[in-house]
Protein backbone atom coordinates (compact mmCIF):
# COMPACT_ATOMS: atom_id res chain seq x y z
CA UNK A 1 0.00 0.00 0.00
CA UNK A 2 1.30 3.41 -1.06
CA UNK A 3 2.44 5.57 2.51
CA UNK A 4 0.64 9.12 2.97
CA UNK A 5 3.81 10.69 1.54
CA UNK A 6 4.22 8.52 -1.46
CA UNK A 7 0.27 9.70 -2.10
CA UNK A 8 1.15 13.18 -1.88
CA UNK A 9 4.45 12.79 -3.87
CA UNK A 10 1.96 10.64 -7.11
CA UNK A 11 -0.27 13.80 -6.64
CA UNK A 12 2.44 16.40 -7.32
CA UNK A 13 3.38 14.42 -10.25
CA UNK A 14 0.10 14.50 -12.05
CA UNK A 15 -0.83 17.98 -11.37
CA UNK A 16 2.22 18.85 -12.80
CA UNK A 17 2.11 16.49 -15.48
CA UNK A 18 -0.76 18.05 -16.82
CA UNK A 19 -0.20 22.02 -16.35
CA UNK A 20 3.03 22.48 -16.70
CA UNK A 21 5.34 23.26 -19.53
CA UNK A 22 8.82 22.31 -18.68
CA UNK A 23 12.61 23.56 -19.94
CA UNK A 24 15.22 21.83 -21.91
CA UNK A 25 12.82 18.64 -21.52
CA UNK A 26 10.66 16.43 -23.76
CA UNK A 27 7.45 17.03 -22.55
CA UNK A 28 5.97 13.37 -23.91
CA UNK A 29 8.38 11.82 -21.60
CA UNK A 30 7.93 13.80 -18.56
CA UNK A 31 3.90 13.62 -18.83
CA UNK A 32 4.71 10.01 -18.93
CA UNK A 33 7.25 9.26 -16.34
CA UNK A 34 6.01 12.36 -14.02
CA UNK A 35 9.09 14.64 -12.22
CA UNK A 36 10.88 14.12 -9.36
CA UNK A 37 9.35 16.96 -7.15
CA UNK A 38 11.71 18.44 -4.48
CA UNK A 39 9.60 19.70 -1.79
CA UNK A 40 12.44 21.48 0.09
CA UNK A 41 15.89 21.68 0.72
CA UNK A 42 19.36 22.38 3.83
CA UNK A 43 22.73 22.38 2.97
CA UNK A 44 23.77 20.33 0.47
CA UNK A 45 20.92 17.98 0.30
CA UNK A 46 17.65 18.19 -1.10
CA UNK A 47 14.24 16.24 0.05
CA UNK A 48 11.97 14.83 -2.62
CA UNK A 49 8.58 14.06 -2.01
CA UNK A 50 8.82 10.95 -0.97
CA UNK A 51 11.16 11.81 2.10
CA UNK A 52 13.97 10.54 0.26
CA UNK A 53 17.15 13.15 0.82
CA UNK A 54 19.37 13.47 -2.18
CA UNK A 55 23.25 15.10 -2.19
CA UNK A 56 23.28 18.02 -4.94
CA UNK A 57 26.25 17.49 -6.52
CA UNK A 58 24.80 20.25 -9.34
CA UNK A 59 24.66 23.22 -6.72
CA UNK A 60 20.85 23.56 -8.46
CA UNK A 61 21.95 24.39 -11.95
CA UNK A 62 25.08 25.55 -10.71
CA UNK A 63 24.40 28.55 -8.66
CA UNK A 64 23.15 27.23 -4.72
CA UNK A 65 27.05 28.21 -3.93
CA UNK A 66 26.08 28.84 -0.05
CA UNK A 67 24.17 25.89 0.21
CA UNK A 68 19.87 26.04 0.33
CA UNK A 69 18.17 26.99 3.52
CA UNK A 70 20.41 29.84 4.35
CA UNK A 71 18.20 31.96 7.22
CA UNK A 72 20.00 35.23 6.79
CA UNK A 73 19.34 35.30 2.86
CA UNK A 74 15.45 34.58 3.83
CA UNK A 75 15.47 37.16 6.65
CA UNK A 76 17.49 39.85 3.98
CA UNK A 77 14.17 39.25 1.39
CA UNK A 78 11.63 39.64 4.02
CA UNK A 79 13.08 42.58 5.24
CA UNK A 80 13.45 43.99 1.72
CA UNK A 81 9.96 43.03 1.18
CA UNK A 82 8.64 45.23 3.63
CA UNK A 83 10.68 48.38 3.09
CA UNK A 84 10.70 48.25 -0.48
CA UNK A 85 9.60 45.01 -2.62
CA UNK A 86 10.00 47.11 -5.81
CA UNK A 87 11.14 50.04 -7.59
CA UNK A 88 12.81 50.55 -10.93
CA UNK A 89 15.97 51.84 -11.74
CA UNK A 90 14.79 53.43 -15.17
CA UNK A 91 14.37 57.06 -15.41
CA UNK A 92 16.75 58.56 -12.94
CA UNK A 93 16.10 56.35 -10.16
CA UNK A 94 17.69 54.04 -8.31
CA UNK A 95 17.15 52.51 -4.31
CA UNK A 96 19.85 51.55 -1.73
CA UNK A 97 20.28 47.75 -2.72
CA UNK A 98 21.11 48.25 -6.15
CA UNK A 99 23.73 51.19 -5.22
CA UNK A 100 25.21 49.03 -2.77
CA UNK A 101 25.22 45.75 -5.14
CA UNK A 102 27.17 47.47 -7.62
CA UNK A 103 29.62 49.17 -5.49
CA UNK A 104 30.60 45.89 -3.63
CA UNK A 105 30.79 44.35 -7.07
CA UNK A 106 33.53 46.88 -7.99
CA UNK A 107 35.22 46.69 -5.38
CA UNK A 108 35.20 42.12 -6.14
CA UNK A 109 36.07 42.17 -9.52
CA UNK A 110 39.02 42.49 -11.57
CA UNK A 111 40.29 45.94 -11.12
CA UNK A 112 39.22 47.44 -14.70
CA UNK A 113 35.39 46.62 -14.20
CA UNK A 114 33.69 49.16 -12.38
CA UNK A 115 30.04 49.18 -13.62
CA UNK A 116 27.49 46.59 -13.44
CA UNK A 117 24.55 47.10 -15.65
CA UNK A 118 21.54 44.63 -14.23
CA UNK A 119 19.17 41.84 -14.83
CA UNK A 120 17.02 38.88 -14.07
CA UNK A 121 18.97 36.15 -15.58
CA UNK A 122 22.75 35.41 -17.56
CA UNK A 123 20.50 35.47 -20.74
CA UNK A 124 19.03 38.62 -20.01
CA UNK A 125 22.96 39.38 -19.77
CA UNK A 126 24.11 38.14 -22.63
CA UNK A 127 21.93 39.24 -24.62
CA UNK A 128 22.88 43.18 -22.69
CA UNK A 129 26.30 42.57 -23.53
CA UNK A 130 25.86 41.67 -27.62
CA UNK A 131 24.23 45.31 -27.49
CA UNK A 132 26.73 46.99 -25.15
CA UNK A 133 29.69 45.64 -27.56
CA UNK A 134 28.21 46.85 -30.61
CA UNK A 135 27.13 49.67 -29.31
CA UNK A 136 30.73 50.77 -28.14
CA UNK A 137 32.03 50.44 -31.99
CA UNK A 138 28.73 52.35 -33.45
CA UNK A 139 28.96 55.58 -31.58
CA UNK A 140 32.79 55.37 -32.43
CA UNK A 141 31.67 55.44 -36.08
CA UNK A 142 32.27 51.74 -36.54
CA UNK A 143 28.75 50.24 -37.42
CA UNK A 144 30.07 47.46 -39.29
CA UNK A 145 32.10 46.24 -36.78
CA UNK A 146 29.43 44.26 -34.86
CA UNK A 147 30.31 40.50 -35.22
CA UNK A 148 31.00 38.68 -31.95
CA UNK A 149 33.06 35.69 -32.06
CA UNK A 150 32.05 32.51 -30.59
CA UNK A 151 32.83 29.07 -29.75
CA UNK A 152 31.13 25.58 -30.71
CA UNK A 153 29.97 23.90 -28.17
CA UNK A 154 29.10 26.65 -25.96
CA UNK A 155 26.21 27.84 -24.15
CA UNK A 156 25.29 31.41 -23.17
CA UNK A 157 21.72 31.32 -22.40
CA UNK A 158 18.20 30.75 -23.66
CA UNK A 159 16.77 33.92 -25.30
CA UNK A 160 17.70 34.70 -28.81
CA UNK A 161 20.02 36.70 -28.59
CA UNK A 162 22.14 34.51 -25.89
CA UNK A 163 21.17 31.31 -27.51
CA UNK A 164 22.91 32.89 -31.16
CA UNK A 165 25.83 33.04 -29.23
CA UNK A 166 26.00 29.53 -27.66
CA UNK A 167 27.20 27.15 -30.38
CA UNK A 168 24.63 24.21 -29.55
CA UNK A 169 23.36 23.20 -32.98
CA UNK A 170 19.88 21.86 -31.36
CA UNK A 171 19.06 25.54 -29.67
CA UNK A 172 19.68 26.85 -33.30
CA UNK A 173 17.44 24.35 -34.40
CA UNK A 174 14.69 26.14 -32.51
CA UNK A 175 14.06 29.86 -33.33
CA UNK A 176 16.05 32.49 -35.24
CA UNK A 177 19.67 33.06 -34.77
CA UNK A 178 20.40 36.41 -34.90
CA UNK A 179 23.08 37.40 -37.69
CA UNK A 180 26.85 38.74 -37.08
CA UNK A 181 28.01 35.74 -34.63
CA UNK A 182 30.08 33.52 -35.70
CA UNK A 183 31.44 30.03 -34.23
CA UNK A 184 35.21 28.75 -33.90
CA UNK A 185 36.16 25.91 -32.30
CA UNK A 186 36.59 25.08 -28.84
CA UNK A 187 39.90 23.89 -26.81
CA UNK A 188 38.40 20.15 -25.95
CA UNK A 189 41.46 18.13 -25.11
CA UNK A 190 39.73 15.02 -24.74
CA UNK A 191 37.30 15.35 -27.76
CA UNK A 192 40.67 16.26 -29.97
CA UNK A 193 41.65 12.03 -28.63
CA UNK A 194 38.67 10.72 -30.02
CA UNK A 195 38.15 12.22 -33.07
CA UNK A 196 41.88 11.36 -33.34
CA UNK A 197 41.80 7.94 -32.27
CA UNK A 198 44.77 8.44 -30.28
CA UNK A 199 46.16 11.01 -27.48
CA UNK A 200 47.72 14.57 -28.31
CA UNK A 201 49.27 16.88 -26.20
CA UNK A 202 47.11 19.50 -24.78
CA UNK A 203 49.72 22.58 -25.85
CA UNK A 204 48.80 21.58 -29.59
CA UNK A 205 44.94 21.45 -28.82
CA UNK A 206 45.33 24.71 -27.49
CA UNK A 207 47.14 25.96 -30.23
CA UNK A 208 44.99 24.91 -32.30
CA UNK A 209 42.15 26.51 -30.87
CA UNK A 210 43.48 30.00 -30.61
CA UNK A 211 44.88 30.06 -34.20
CA UNK A 212 41.10 29.45 -34.92
CA UNK A 213 40.81 32.80 -33.54
CA UNK A 214 43.21 34.41 -35.35
CA UNK A 215 41.96 32.62 -38.58
CA UNK A 216 38.86 33.83 -38.41
CA UNK A 217 39.67 37.41 -37.24
CA UNK A 218 41.42 37.36 -40.64
CA UNK A 219 39.04 36.06 -42.88
CA UNK A 220 36.12 38.16 -41.51
CA UNK A 221 38.69 41.36 -41.41
CA UNK A 222 39.20 43.20 -38.07
CA UNK A 223 36.94 46.09 -38.79
CA UNK A 224 34.06 43.46 -39.11
CA UNK A 225 34.64 42.07 -35.38
CA UNK A 226 33.57 43.87 -32.27
CA UNK A 227 34.61 40.97 -29.62
CA UNK A 228 35.12 37.43 -28.84
CA UNK A 229 32.94 35.99 -25.92
CA UNK A 230 33.83 32.43 -23.99
CA UNK A 231 33.56 31.36 -20.59
CA UNK A 232 36.91 30.88 -18.27
CA UNK A 233 35.94 27.21 -18.53
CA UNK A 234 32.93 26.07 -20.26
CA UNK A 235 29.90 24.80 -17.79
CA UNK A 236 27.32 23.40 -19.55
CA UNK A 237 29.28 22.24 -22.63
CA UNK A 238 30.93 19.21 -20.58
CA UNK A 239 33.24 21.29 -18.10
CA UNK A 240 35.84 22.12 -20.61
CA UNK A 241 38.97 23.63 -18.92
CA UNK A 242 41.29 24.79 -21.16
CA UNK A 243 44.90 23.67 -21.68
CA UNK A 244 47.24 25.99 -20.01
CA UNK A 245 48.35 28.11 -23.08
CA UNK A 246 44.82 28.90 -24.36
CA UNK A 247 43.78 32.14 -22.21
CA UNK A 248 46.87 33.97 -22.12
CA UNK A 249 46.97 33.68 -26.37
CA UNK A 250 43.39 35.05 -26.29
CA UNK A 251 43.92 37.77 -24.40
CA UNK A 252 46.97 38.78 -26.59
CA UNK A 253 45.15 38.21 -29.76
CA UNK A 254 42.25 40.16 -28.51
CA UNK A 255 45.10 43.19 -27.06
CA UNK A 256 46.63 42.63 -30.48
CA UNK A 257 43.58 42.78 -33.09
CA UNK A 258 42.24 45.83 -30.54
CA UNK A 259 38.99 43.64 -30.29
CA UNK A 260 36.60 43.13 -26.87
CA UNK A 261 37.27 40.25 -24.51
CA UNK A 262 33.65 39.10 -22.65
CA UNK A 263 34.42 36.50 -19.97
CA UNK A 264 30.76 35.00 -19.72
CA UNK A 265 31.24 34.43 -15.80
CA UNK A 266 27.92 32.78 -15.27
CA UNK A 267 29.27 29.40 -14.36
CA UNK A 268 32.61 30.86 -13.28
CA UNK A 269 32.01 34.24 -11.24
CA UNK A 270 31.44 34.11 -7.23
CA UNK A 271 34.12 30.86 -5.98
CA UNK A 272 33.41 27.93 -8.41
CA UNK A 273 37.37 28.19 -9.51
CA UNK A 274 38.61 29.09 -5.94
CA UNK A 275 38.60 32.58 -6.90
CA UNK A 276 36.44 35.30 -7.39
CA UNK A 277 36.12 35.17 -10.77
CA UNK A 278 37.43 32.70 -13.55
CA UNK A 279 39.10 36.03 -15.00
CA UNK A 280 41.13 35.95 -11.73
CA UNK A 281 42.01 32.64 -12.27
CA UNK A 282 43.10 33.26 -15.57
CA UNK A 283 44.65 36.87 -15.04
CA UNK A 284 42.10 38.10 -17.50
CA UNK A 285 40.86 41.75 -17.49
CA UNK A 286 38.17 41.63 -19.50
CA UNK A 287 35.78 44.10 -21.39
CA UNK A 288 32.50 42.65 -19.94
CA UNK A 289 31.84 39.90 -17.49
CA UNK A 290 28.00 38.62 -17.49
CA UNK A 291 27.08 36.92 -14.19
CA UNK A 292 24.39 35.96 -12.75
CA UNK A 293 23.46 32.19 -10.57
CA UNK A 294 26.46 32.67 -7.74
CA UNK A 295 25.50 36.41 -7.68
CA UNK A 296 22.33 35.47 -5.49
CA UNK A 297 23.16 31.42 -4.66
CA UNK A 298 20.59 31.44 -6.76
CA UNK A 299 18.00 32.07 -4.33
CA UNK A 300 16.51 35.30 -5.96
CA UNK A 301 16.90 36.07 -9.65
CA UNK A 302 19.51 38.39 -10.20
CA UNK A 303 22.35 38.58 -13.40
CA UNK A 304 24.29 41.73 -14.64
CA UNK A 305 27.15 42.75 -17.30
CA UNK A 306 30.30 43.98 -15.30
CA UNK A 307 32.04 46.97 -17.83
CA UNK A 308 35.38 47.72 -18.24
CA UNK A 309 36.70 51.54 -18.03
CA UNK A 310 37.48 51.43 -21.18
CA UNK A 311 34.19 51.29 -22.31
CA UNK A 312 32.25 53.02 -19.82
CA UNK A 313 34.27 55.97 -20.75
CA UNK A 314 33.35 55.73 -24.40
CA UNK A 315 29.66 55.59 -23.90
CA UNK A 316 29.84 58.29 -21.28
CA UNK A 317 31.53 60.54 -23.80
CA UNK A 318 29.67 59.60 -26.74
CA UNK A 319 26.68 56.79 -26.11
CA UNK A 320 23.83 59.19 -24.84
CA UNK A 321 20.98 57.20 -23.92
CA UNK A 322 21.18 53.43 -23.59
CA UNK A 323 17.80 52.18 -25.16
CA UNK A 324 17.75 49.07 -23.25
CA UNK A 325 16.90 47.75 -19.74
CA UNK A 326 14.54 45.05 -17.59
CA UNK A 327 11.34 46.05 -15.78
CA UNK A 328 13.28 43.28 -13.08
CA UNK A 329 16.74 45.34 -13.80
CA UNK A 330 18.65 45.62 -10.42
CA UNK A 331 15.22 44.18 -8.50
CA UNK A 332 15.93 45.80 -4.72
CA UNK A 333 15.06 42.33 -2.80
CA UNK A 334 16.89 40.32 -5.25
CA UNK A 335 20.18 43.02 -5.49
CA UNK A 336 19.73 42.92 -1.14
CA UNK A 337 19.95 39.17 -1.07
CA UNK A 338 22.88 39.87 -3.48
CA UNK A 339 24.73 41.90 -1.59
CA UNK A 340 23.91 39.59 1.61
CA UNK A 341 25.23 36.74 -0.51
CA UNK A 342 28.17 38.15 -0.81
CA UNK A 343 29.01 39.49 2.82
CA UNK A 344 28.16 35.93 3.89
CA UNK A 345 30.80 34.88 1.11
CA UNK A 346 33.32 37.40 2.92
CA UNK A 347 32.60 36.64 6.17
CA UNK A 348 32.61 32.82 5.92
CA UNK A 349 36.05 33.26 3.83
CA UNK A 350 34.58 30.37 1.25
CA UNK A 351 36.79 31.37 -1.61
CA UNK A 352 40.04 31.03 0.27
CA UNK A 353 38.32 27.67 1.83
CA UNK A 354 37.24 26.59 -1.57
CA UNK A 355 40.99 27.13 -3.18
CA UNK A 356 43.05 26.42 -0.07
CA UNK A 357 41.35 23.34 1.32
CA UNK A 358 37.82 22.04 -0.45
CA UNK A 359 38.88 22.15 -4.07
CA UNK A 360 41.79 20.44 -3.61
CA UNK A 361 39.65 18.02 -1.51
CA UNK A 362 37.59 17.26 -4.58
CA UNK A 363 40.24 16.88 -7.30
CA UNK A 364 42.00 14.46 -5.30
CA UNK A 365 39.11 12.22 -4.94
CA UNK A 366 37.64 12.85 -8.35
CA UNK A 367 40.75 12.21 -10.12
CA UNK A 368 40.65 8.57 -8.52
CA UNK A 369 37.05 7.81 -10.53
CA UNK A 370 39.43 7.87 -13.82
CA UNK A 371 40.24 4.41 -12.61
CA UNK A 372 37.12 3.13 -13.16
CA UNK A 373 36.93 1.29 -16.57
CA UNK A 374 34.32 3.34 -17.61
CA UNK A 375 36.06 6.88 -17.19
CA UNK A 376 38.04 7.52 -20.23
CA UNK A 377 39.01 11.14 -18.45
CA UNK A 378 38.16 12.80 -14.76
CA UNK A 379 38.85 16.02 -15.06
CA UNK A 380 38.10 19.50 -12.57
CA UNK A 381 39.25 22.62 -11.68
CA UNK A 382 37.96 24.35 -8.65
CA UNK A 383 34.43 23.06 -7.74
CA UNK A 384 33.87 21.69 -11.06
CA UNK A 385 34.56 18.13 -12.36
CA UNK A 386 33.40 15.81 -15.33
CA UNK A 387 33.88 12.29 -16.17
CA UNK A 388 33.78 11.05 -20.14
CA UNK A 389 32.31 7.71 -20.11
CA UNK A 390 33.57 5.72 -22.96
CA UNK A 391 33.74 2.38 -24.41
CA UNK A 392 37.29 1.79 -24.74
CA UNK A 393 39.50 4.06 -22.61
CA UNK A 394 42.99 3.30 -24.80
CA UNK A 395 41.12 4.01 -28.13
CA UNK A 396 39.68 6.92 -26.85
CA UNK A 397 36.64 5.39 -28.45
CA UNK A 398 32.81 7.07 -27.32
CA UNK A 399 30.19 4.96 -27.03
CA UNK A 400 27.50 5.40 -29.65
CA UNK A 401 24.75 8.39 -28.85
CA UNK A 402 21.73 6.60 -29.14
CA UNK A 403 22.82 4.28 -26.78
CA UNK A 404 22.30 6.89 -23.62
CA UNK A 405 25.22 5.86 -21.55
CA UNK A 406 25.27 9.20 -19.48
CA UNK A 407 21.57 9.11 -19.33
CA UNK A 408 21.37 5.81 -18.07
CA UNK A 409 24.19 6.59 -15.35
CA UNK A 410 22.04 9.47 -14.41
CA UNK A 411 19.56 7.47 -13.65
CA UNK A 412 21.77 5.49 -11.08
CA UNK A 413 23.12 8.67 -9.50
CA UNK A 414 19.14 9.46 -8.84
CA UNK A 415 18.48 6.26 -7.51
CA UNK A 416 21.76 6.89 -5.53
CA UNK A 417 20.79 9.89 -3.73
CA UNK A 418 23.37 12.11 -5.99
CA UNK A 419 22.23 14.35 -7.99
CA UNK A 420 24.71 14.68 -10.95
CA UNK A 421 24.49 15.75 -14.56
CA UNK A 422 24.35 14.17 -18.13
CA UNK A 423 25.75 16.07 -21.08
CA UNK A 424 25.81 13.42 -23.24
CA UNK A 425 28.13 11.04 -21.89
CA UNK A 426 29.44 13.45 -19.82
CA UNK A 427 28.76 13.38 -16.32
CA UNK A 428 29.57 16.59 -14.85
CA UNK A 429 29.68 18.56 -10.96
CA UNK A 430 29.25 21.47 -10.12
CA UNK A 431 28.90 21.32 -5.98
CA UNK A 432 27.39 23.94 -3.49
CA UNK A 433 31.23 25.93 -2.51
CA UNK A 434 30.01 24.48 1.24
CA UNK A 435 30.08 21.01 0.68
CA UNK A 436 32.24 19.45 3.40
CA UNK A 437 35.04 16.84 3.60
CA UNK A 438 32.30 14.17 4.64
CA UNK A 439 29.89 15.26 1.92
CA UNK A 440 32.58 14.67 -0.90
CA UNK A 441 33.10 11.53 0.71
CA UNK A 442 29.48 10.49 -0.21
CA UNK A 443 29.86 12.21 -3.91
CA UNK A 444 32.38 10.57 -4.91
CA UNK A 445 31.21 7.16 -3.17
CA UNK A 446 27.62 7.38 -4.75
CA UNK A 447 29.52 8.78 -8.12
CA UNK A 448 31.64 5.19 -7.86
CA UNK A 449 28.26 2.69 -7.40
CA UNK A 450 26.30 4.78 -10.04
CA UNK A 451 29.03 3.95 -12.19
CA UNK A 452 29.34 0.10 -11.26
CA UNK A 453 25.74 0.01 -12.43
CA UNK A 454 26.11 1.47 -15.01
CA UNK A 455 28.40 -0.68 -16.13
CA UNK A 456 26.40 -3.77 -15.16
CA UNK A 457 23.50 -2.42 -17.09
CA UNK A 458 25.59 -1.90 -20.33
CA UNK A 459 26.86 -5.58 -20.10
CA UNK A 460 22.93 -7.22 -20.07
N1 LIG B 1 25.94 31.84 -19.49
C1 LIG B 1 26.36 30.66 -19.01
C2 LIG B 1 27.81 30.36 -19.06
C3 LIG B 1 25.45 29.75 -18.49
O1 LIG B 1 25.89 28.58 -18.01
C4 LIG B 1 23.70 31.33 -18.97
C5 LIG B 1 24.65 32.19 -19.47
C6 LIG B 1 22.27 31.76 -18.97
O2 LIG B 1 21.83 32.05 -17.71
P1 LIG B 1 20.26 31.97 -17.35
O3 LIG B 1 20.23 32.58 -15.99
O4 LIG B 1 19.54 32.78 -18.32
O5 LIG B 1 19.86 30.52 -17.39
C7 LIG B 1 24.10 30.10 -18.45
C8 LIG B 1 23.06 29.18 -17.89
C9 LIG B 1 22.65 23.08 -17.65
C10 LIG B 1 22.15 24.48 -17.60
O6 LIG B 1 21.81 22.20 -17.84
C11 LIG B 1 23.04 25.52 -17.61
C12 LIG B 1 22.55 26.82 -17.58
C13 LIG B 1 21.19 27.06 -17.51
C14 LIG B 1 20.31 25.99 -17.50
C15 LIG B 1 20.79 24.68 -17.55
O7 LIG B 1 23.83 22.83 -17.50
N2 LIG B 1 23.46 27.87 -17.66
Amino acid sequence: MATAQQSASNDWQAINGQHHLHPFTDIKDIKEKGALIIESAKGVYLTDSDGDEILDAMAGLWCVNMGYGNPELAQVAQQQMNQLPYYNAFFKTAHPPVAKLSSMLAQLAPKNLNHTFFTSSGSEANDTVIKLARRYWAVQGKPQKNVIISRTNAYHGSTIGAGSLGGMAPMHEHGTVIPDVEHIKQPYWFEACCELGKGITVEEVGKQATQALVERIELLGVDRVAAFIAEPIQGAGGVIIPPDNYWPEIKRICEHYGILLIADEVICGFGRTGQWFGSDYYNLEPDFMPIAKGLSSGYLPIGGVMVSDRVTEVLLEKGGEFNHGYTYSGHPVCAAVAVANIELMQRTNIVETVNDKTAPYLQKAWAKLAEHPLVGEARGLGMLGALELVQDKAAFKRFDSDQGVGMICRDHCINEKLMMRAVGDIMIISPPLVMQESDIDTLVERAHKALDLTQKTLAT
